[in-house]
């Protein structure tokens, strides 16, 4: 039988990860395949997504370096590495700030694997609170005017919505913001919560019974507002090792907390926000005590997603920001805010891997500029 593939976007936080895991669940529950989940981000090493998919009971790989748009045989390679270790139905996510999977990979999959793949609806995943900017009351939640565009331009591109987060928010509210999608964008929309698992069988249910038109749809990809949006964004990755001095055992959890709250108030002077900034930890010897958390903009609450249990003497962090800031701005203030956590619980650091990068900036690689004069 051929494999299913299924690319899964949505806005940073709204819940692709947990939403590929609950939905790789459910098919593996009950027995309607077998789910694998390929985990992408941009930066090189030191994804959080991927160390925490890694975590579940859900077969998983990761893709890293860049988006699946920009690396066909790679991405074909990997999905291929699934099927070959028993996957019949494959999961895959893109970023969070872009667009364009749908022609990038979906029609590229198309023309150049024909009949290889069978394509599940691209799926599009809505946050309740995040979809406030786009609604009428056009709500300001701290983010640049500009993020409205890929809001808006990934719900479009979509060939199913899934309102997800809906344990979040009262039954009355659901049907508003189901109306509202409803009303605004082409594809069908359904409901679900990824974490309490409520409408998830019915979302994998779809998921497996349609398949995508794989037709291209004028979304905006490259016009001069997504430039201007993804000029916004940086990206921020860093694996610190974090050692108490006197080897005293210590609860990471509340070193984690306070480090989050470090970012935030050094966001906030910054001028800048975090659609998304994550951190995962996880005992060496058994990873099964892990430390999962998420905080999805400045102006929230921290989700801890998955605490420690036990007390450690050093640990080693992974720290993902993806943020609306400088990304020089960006890597200055982590580094202020780590070393105010190290000062308040006698730390010593070190830095095994960092990189920060801005989504359009020059300098990413070689080559220079030549001098306008
Ligand atoms: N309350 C609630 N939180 C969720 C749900 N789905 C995801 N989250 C949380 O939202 C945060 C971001 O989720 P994640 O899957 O990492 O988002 P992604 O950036 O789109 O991959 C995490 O803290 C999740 O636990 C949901 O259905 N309900
Ligand atoms: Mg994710």
């Amino acid at each position: 039988m051929k494999a299913k593939y299924m690319v899964t976007s949505g806005f940073l936080g709204s819940g692709k990860t947990t939403s590929m895991i609950a939905i790789g669940r459910s098919i593996d529950r009950r027995g309607l395949g077998k789910a694998a989940i390929l985990a992408d981000d941009l930066g090189a090493a030191n994804i959080v997504d991927a160390e925490y998919t890694a975590t579940t009971d859900v077969m998983c790989q990761s893709i890293s370096g860049n988006c699946i748009c920009y690396q066909h045989e790679n991405l074909v390679d990997k999905l291929h590495q699934l099927i070959a270790a028993g996957a019949s139905v494959l999961l895959s996510d893109i970023p969070g700030c872009g667009i364009g999977a749908l022609d990038n990979v979906y029609l590229q999959l198309e023309e150049r694997e024909p009949g290889e793949f069978e394509l599940m609806p691209f799926l599009c995943i809505a946050d309740p609170e995040r979809i406030r900017m786009i609604m009428p009351e056009q709500a300001d939640l701290s983010l640049p005017g500009e993020m409205r565009f890929l809001l808006d331009a990934q719900l479009n591109e979509a060939d199913l919505i899934v309102l997800n987060k809906i344990d979040t928010v009262t039954p009355e509210r659901r049907e508003e913001l189901l109306a509202f999608l409803r009303g605004r964008y082409p594809a069908p929309v359904l409901a679900m919560s990824a974490l309490t698992g409520e409408g998830v069988d019915a979302v994998t249910d779809y998921l497996l019974s349609h398949r995508s038109p794989a037709v291209h749809r004028e979304i905006g990809y490259g016009s001069a507002e997504f430039i201007a949006a993804e000029q916004l964004m940086c990206w921020y990755n860093r694996r610190v090792f974090l050692e108490q001095r006197e080897d005293k055992p210590l609860d990471f959890n509340r070193v984690f907390l306070d480090l989050f709250e470090e970012l935030r108030l050094g966001l906030r002077k910054a001028g800048g926000n975090v659609p998304h900034l994550k951190m995962f930890a996880s005992d060496a010897a058994a990873p099964t005590d892990i430390f999962k958390a998420s905080l999805t903009g400045i102006d929230y609450e921290v989700t801890v997603d998955s605490r420690l249990e036990k007390s450690y003497s050093a640990i080693s962090l992974v720290l993902n920001a993806r943020a609306v800031a400088d990304s020089q701005v960006m890597a200055a203030l982590a580094d202020d805010a780590i070393d105010a956590v190290a000062q308040k619980y006698a730390l010593k650091v070190k830095t095994f891997f960092m990189e920060s990068f801005g989504m359009m900036e020059e300098g990413k690689g070689n080559g220079g500029r030549a001098s306008k004069y």
